[in-house]
């Protein structure tokens, strides 16, 4: 069945917030800093932007681009509480709803078109969000994720893009290969050497090319670059397990290769658990073979458990004892027996700490700038990484 896929961004989340609590502040060029000490611009009005200030920017470049503009420290819980209310809303449109970041959202409208024309629902949702919260989103609809983001972003502030099957191709192609989701600078440069800079050019490179670049991503990448991606949109849900899996386009042998998915998962499960203040007792791995033939293995541990560490280094013993020779399709790692998360009840009180202040800095990131922001690294042959 076609899909019907919203990805819902705010505007200038941060200075649209300052902008509504502050009437004074509205039409003027507005620059959020201050939450970290790095002194760079989290984020500005598109009034500021108009002057060349954008995200990321050192504040005294910003001061020099933008001398009148107003300053603003920033002010998280505030941030944190409209975000919940526009989550709200979200949820209310639609009960499939994935939440990326503190500012953006997929929604699953698919099978909307029984209460009526889907583009309208969508355009009810942009309007009750502006109504109710005072600040405006911008929304995209596509057959899948990954176009859809691309949507929301080709005409913000208050943007509402379509993007169809047919013509997919021809509006991919003439783009940079930055617009893939997963493509950074280094990445780019390094296609660069192959004489790949535009979304076409990868859509018909080969695999194996692709694989110097991307390693096992590279089947996803070119998929993207063809518009293609199936992956749900997947709410969370709680009651009984948290899981993570990923599929490839071609089936993986080398343990390396699998242990760094399996951590990249771990972080995934790990960032959810603790959303929820909860721990677990159990971490489940789940592997898929070629044939389609899947096992699960888990293994259990005396103490609860919520930290990223904690869940892949459990997650990597069990790997260890499956056989990969047969070629993996599909590897998942699942959490269970969840329970309220309570430290007191942890056994090293050190390492805990150690880990908790890792891991709470690594959520406030993801919470921040979404999932992707962070990848952790695997030392090789070295079982005590982190
Ligand atoms: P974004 O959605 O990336 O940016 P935005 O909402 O400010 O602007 P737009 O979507 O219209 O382009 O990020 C959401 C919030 O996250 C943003 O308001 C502030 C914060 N943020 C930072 O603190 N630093 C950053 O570098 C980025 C990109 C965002
Ligand atoms: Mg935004």
């Amino acid at each position: 069945m076609k899909r019907q896929i919203l990805h819902v961004d705010m505007d200038a989340f941060f200075a649209s917030v300052e902008q509504l609590d502050n009437p004074e502040y509205r039409g003027l060029p507005v620059i959020v800093g201050g939450t970290s000490a790095r002194g760079v611009v989290s984020t500005c009005s598109y009034e500021a932007r108009k002057l060349g200030v954008h995200s990321a920017m050192p504040l005294f470049q910003a001061r020099k681009l933008c001398p009148k503009g107003i300053y603003v420290n920033g002010r998280m819980e505030r941030y944190l509480e409209v975000s919940e209310q526009i989550m709200n809303i979200f949820k209310d449109s639609s009960p499939v709803v994935e939440q990326l970041s503190i500012d953006e959202a997929f929604l699953d409208f698919t099978g909307m078109d029984k209460l009526g024309n889907v583009e309208e629902l969508a355009r009810k949702l942009q309007k009750r969000i502006t109504d109710e919260v005072g600040i405006t989103a911008s929304i995209g609809l596509a057959p899948n994720k990954y176009l859809a983001k691309l949507a929301s972003d080709m005409d913000k502030p208050h943007g509402f893009v379509v993007i169809k099957e047919e013509g997919v191709a021809e509006l991919l192609a003439p783009l940079s290969v930055r617009k893939i989701f997963g493509i950074g600078k280094k990445a780019e440069e390094k296609l660069q050497e192959f004489g790949i800079t535009k979304i076409e050019h990868i859509a018909k490179t080969d695999l194996k090319i692709l694989e110097k670049v991307f390693g096992i991503n590279a089947s996803m990448i070119r998929d993207l670059a063809n518009g293609i991606d199936h992956r749900p949109v997947e709410p969370e849900d709680t009651t009984k397990s948290i899981g993570k899996e990923v599929t490839f386009s071609r089936d993986y042998t080398d343990y390396e290769s699998l242990r760094e998915v399996l951590l990249e998962l771990s972080g995934q499960v790990g960032f959810r658990l603790r959303r929820q203040g909860l721990a677990s007792d159990t971490v489940t791995v789940k592997v898929k073979y070629a044939d389609f033939k899947s096992i699960t293995r888990s293994v259990s541990s005396h103490s609860h458990f919520t930290w990223d560490e904690e869940i892949f280094n459990m997650a990597d013993s069990t790997l260890k004892n499956i056989n990969l020779k047969e070629g993996v399709r599909l590897l998942g790692v699942t959490v269970s027996n969840l329970s309220v998360f309570d430290e007191t009840e942890t056994l090293d009180f050190l390492e805990n700490q150690k880990l908790r202040e890792r891991n709470k800095t690594v959520d406030a990131l993801k919470m921040k700038f979404g999932e992707k922001i962070i990848k952790r690294g695997v030392t090789k042959n070295n079982d005590k990484k982190f």
